[in-house]
């Protein structure tokens, strides 16, 4: 890519730069390079504990929590986050009473990242009525670098989890 010959101090300098900067995304290749799984699976990636909470009044949006582990050596990029049965999701941060929505959220290396109630959750607008409580959905996450990741919600109506909340 760069030529071999003569490269003057300027230019060696920015190139340096660049590929400090650069490493997180040339260990993500490296990841990417090394699969050959399912596409809806990510080496290193792995989601725990995904619940799909129903809306008390319907037509009112409804909420997923889950646990995702970052078992690799880079930072993932979550970019969006597809529901079976949902029409449109936004990822949403809780704070101070308030939700906001957030555009992309980075799970550092070696860390799990909660999705959780009063924190971190997913909004579920346009629910379909077809999902009941006990059953499964499928959720499947889609990373900034195009990979995807598939995983089940199990389905709960909003009293059963407030029943169970602080249980698990
Ligand atoms: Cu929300």
């Amino acid at each position: 890519m760069i030529p071999a010959r003569r490269i003057t101090a300027p230019f060696a300098l920015t190139l340096a730069l660049l590929s400090l900067g650069g490493c997180q995304q040339a260990a993500q290749d490296e990841t990417k390079a090394a699969t050959t799984g399912a596409p809806e699976s990510k080496p290193g990636l792995s989601v725990a504990e995904g619940k799909f909470l129903l809306p008390a009044v319907s037509g009112n949006p409804g909420a997923a929590y889950f646990l995702i582990d970052n078992e690799s050596n880079g930072t993932v990029s979550i970019a969006s986050i597809a529901i079976a049965g949902i029409g449109k999701t936004e990822i949403h941060q809780t704070m101070g009473g308030s939700m906001k929505p957030i555009d992309r959220i980075d799970v550092e290396p070696k860390i799990t990242l909660k999705f959780e109630r009063g924190g971190l959750h997913v909004m579920a607008f346009e629910v379909n009525g077809s999902l009941k409580a006990g059953e499964t959905t499928e959720m499947t996450i889609t990373f900034a670098d195009g990979d995807k990741l598939s995983a089940p919600l199990k389905i709960e109506a909003i009293g059963v989890a407030m029943d169970h909340g602080d249980g698990h």
